[in-house]
């Protein structure tokens, strides 16, 4: 089997540099003798023009920013690699997914999508989910977020939601937010977009890493086997450390104390060799069905609830590098929905025949040339060959006289592929009808699937739906838009929009008729149903829950647990607590009043990660306090006290044993328990290995959300 990894590795090197026992150069080789003084006239006179050497380095400073991506500015990267665990030649005969144990090289970036590139991780928002897969017949870009569906139903209306959503264009506020009134203008006035904003309002918009994400294909795609038949798919990236999320409050304190939260989390799990890793799952349909739902396949605001089509899983995808040079790899990687490989192929859903577009074009803008395709980053393996020539910053230096096809003075070539060897056909699909600006009738529904995704919700993953909405739309300052929306979630669920509008002061409207909300109304539910023929209608579905996603898995494996500490601390029981920890794959880190050594009990020496001042107890996924600490004093600091009730407020795990179980037991959101709390870990023994199983076991829980009170208040 051959394994293209290094391949790529060998084609990415052949640009790399790490400047090492190198000598100063300018761009040109000239090697530099002072790079610390300009060319004057005397030590204390003017500057001399002729200083190539100062002119060339300010020169290339004041061109170093290329214009940010227009949605999905911010992000961050890894190399990694993709490999069959289920080959689907019968489905495709796409090269790289064949054979069993066949590997590709891959290049997936995560992203925000509103915010600007300098902008926090932790913003409520959709991420993108993008990978680059290098295969030998080319560049394939599966173009994805971790949410199955979008905001709209037609790429007509992309601008508009990425202008309502941006900053405002006349103050430029807020920043990576949504909560402002042009957003929720544009949405209270788009119907369609109901379903997404359920999932947006719910914790997927905040997850706690990119590594316990999903990602989704979103749109319905083709497959196209070597008999030129075809079915449909869905795609599904499945996270091993299941998917999980942080509390609202936690989110606007990350974006405080730590804005490159998920960033720094990617970076370092891969250093410490916790390669991220999923496996991806497709959905198949076949295509005689393709009508035969409620739902149109080709609607982007719908999923195909698993329950109805469950999920094949035919690989795996490990992240095992980090990129060496941010703005090369990055930033400048351009992935676009329109780079396929045979075997695979497009749907008409009308938001994908529209980015069918958008890609290459703002590649243009954004990298300056249709060359873009040489940065080495977003070079093919698979080689490249055509009568594409010059432009800015080409790289590649064509040879002979003929850039033409057909020819004969280039014996022919680069001569076309017959469909067998390898050449791309598109699936031979049948289309005959009026040219029409019309949207199909069968997308009419915009409130079924958005009402089965809050149905499938926990009781609390509701309230802080609930919760996320009171905040966005309390931050609207136009009363007619928060009542529109509430009007609009009335459809969705009766009882979450007063839930909302109690939250706002304000009662659910009558239904509105707006110019786009003509046909909705609960007997236009279910859009196909005249052709419907396989039930498609589920109550609720696990799998749009986070908490009883079917993903999880009982791992703690790099989750970060915070060990207070102070002089005096027992050796034994932080000892106890780290290696069990270890064992594990976990991190722990020590936190104490000060930075430097804290002595233990035992006069050996701890030293301290953090200080109070520059860790908090939002960085962390738990909280130990173990015995021997001082406690009296720390009892009486307040950003211990904070750190704890946040831990508390933000439903983690606290563990603490001997006397140190004394400041958790006597604060006051222990002391006003009650009901048994398990993420409440606490033990008059010292360094006990019960303690350190039923702490760790209580971390697999994630979080105990039930611990929240007030539930829809
Ligand atoms: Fe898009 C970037 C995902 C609809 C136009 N999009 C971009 C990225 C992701 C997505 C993950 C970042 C890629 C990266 O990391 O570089 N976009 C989606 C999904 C969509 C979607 C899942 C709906 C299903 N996008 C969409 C539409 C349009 C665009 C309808 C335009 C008509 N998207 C773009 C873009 C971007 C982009 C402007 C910005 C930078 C880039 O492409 O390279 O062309």
């Amino acid at each position: 089997m051959k394994n293209f990894q290094d391949e790529k590795q060998r084609d990415l090197s052949l640009n790399k540099s790490d400047g090492t026992n190198k000598f100063l150069t300018t761009d040109q080789g000239v090697k530099i003798n002072d790079d610390n003084n300009s060319l004057k006239v005397g030590e204390r006179g003017p500057s001399l023009l002729e200083d190539f050497i100062l002119r060339e380095k300010i020169t290339h400073f004041d061109h170093e920013r290329i214009p940010e991506r227009i949605v999905h500015a911010r992000g961050s990267g890894a190399h990694g690699f993709f490999e069959v665990t289920n080959p689907i030649p019968e489905l495709t005969k796409a090269g790289f997914l064949q054979e069993m144990g066949q590997t590709t090289p891959v290049f997936v970036r995560f992203s925000t999508v509103a915010g600007s590139r300098g902008s926090t991780d932790l913003a409520r928002d959709a991420r993108g989910f993008a990978v680059k897969f290098y295969t030998q017949e080319g560049v394939y870009d599966l173009v994805g977020n971790n949410i199955p569906v979008f905001f709209i139903q037609d790429a007509s209306k992309f601008p508009d939601l990425v202008h309502a959503v941006k900053p405002e264009p006349h103050n430029e506020m807020p920043q990576a937010a949504s909560a402002h009134d042009t957003f929720w203008d544009f949405i209270s006035l788009m119907p369609e977009s109901m379903h997404m904003i359920m999932w947006v309002m719910s914790d997927r918009a905040i997850p706690r890493s990119y590594r316990m994400m999903e990602g989704f294909g979103v749109h319905t795609f083709r497959l196209i086997n070597s008999n030129e038949e075809s079915v449909f798919v869905k795609f599904h990236w499945k996270p091993k450390l299941g998917t999980h999320a942080v509390a609202w409050d936690e989110a606007q304190k990350i974006s405080g104390k730590n804005p490159d939260f998920h960033r720094e989390d990617l970076w370092e799990a891969i250093e410490m060799g916790n390669f991220p890793e999923w496996e991806l799952g497709i959905q198949i349909i076949p295509s005689e069905d393709e009508n035969k739902y409620n739902f149109d396949l080709l609607d982007p605001t719908k999923i195909v609830p698993e329950e109805i089509v469950p999920i094949t899983i035919i690989g795996r995808m490990v992240l095992n590098k980090n990129p060496d040079n941010f703005f090369a790899e990055t930033e400048q990687i351009a992935f676009h929905p329109g780079h396929i490989v045979p075997g695979i192929d497009f749907t008409n859903d009308p938001l994908l025949q529209g980015r069918l577009f958008s890609y290459t074009d703002t590649q243009l803008s954004r990298l300056g040339s249709p060359n873009f395709h040489e940065i080495p980053i977003n070079r093919s393996i698979a080689p490249v060959h055509n009568n594409q020539r010059d432009g800015h910053m080409r790289q590649e230096i064509n040879k002979g006289r003929v850039s033409y096809h057909p020819n004969s003075l280039g014996g022919g070539c680069p001569y076309q592929a017959k469909i067998a060897e390898g050449g791309f056909a598109s699936f031979n699909e049948r289309v005959d009808a009026h040219k029409v600006r019309e949207r199909s009738e069968s997308f009419n529904d915009h409130f079924g699937q958005a009402r089965l995704f809050f149905n499938s919700q926990t009781a609390e993953e509701k309230s802080h739906i609930v919760k996320a909405l009171r905040f966005e739309l309390g931050k609207v300052e136009t009363t007619a838009i928060r009542i529109r929306m509430i009007g609009l979630l009335s459809q969705v669920d009766r009882q979450l929009a007063e839930k909302v509008a109690n939250g706002l002061g304000a009662i659910i409207p009558p239904i509105l008729e707006t110019p786009l909300n003509k046909g909705v109304s609960p007997e236009n539910e279910g859009g196909n149903q005249e052709s419907q023929t396989i039930e498609s209608t589920v109550e609720s579905s696990d799998a749009l829950s986070m908490v009883n996603n079917p993903t999880n898995s009982p791992t703690i494996a790099s989750r970060k647990v915070a060990i207070i500490c102070s002089d005096g601390v027992s050796e034994a029981a932080v000892k106890n607590l780290k290696n069990a920890l270890k064992k594990e794959d976990a991190k722990a880190c020590i936190v104490a009043p000060r930075l430097g050594s804290i002595k233990t009990d035992s006069d050996g020496d701890l030293s301290a990660n953090f200080s109070f001042l520059t860790a908090s107890s939002v960085l962390f996924d738990a909280i130990y306090v173990p015995h021997g600490l001082d406690l009296t004093t720390l009892e009486k600091n307040d950003e211990v006290v904070e750190f704890l009730n946040d831990a508390y407020k933000h439903c983690k795990v606290i563990g603490a044993d001997g006397k140190a179980s004394k400041i958790i037991s006597n604060s006051p959101f222990v002391s006003q328990m009650t009901d048994y709390d398990p993420g409440i870990v606490i033990t008059d023994e010292i360094a006990s290995a019960t303690f350190a199983q039923d702490f760790i076991t209580a971390m697999t829980m994630h979080r105990f959300w039930q611990r929240e009170k007030n539930l829809y208040n």
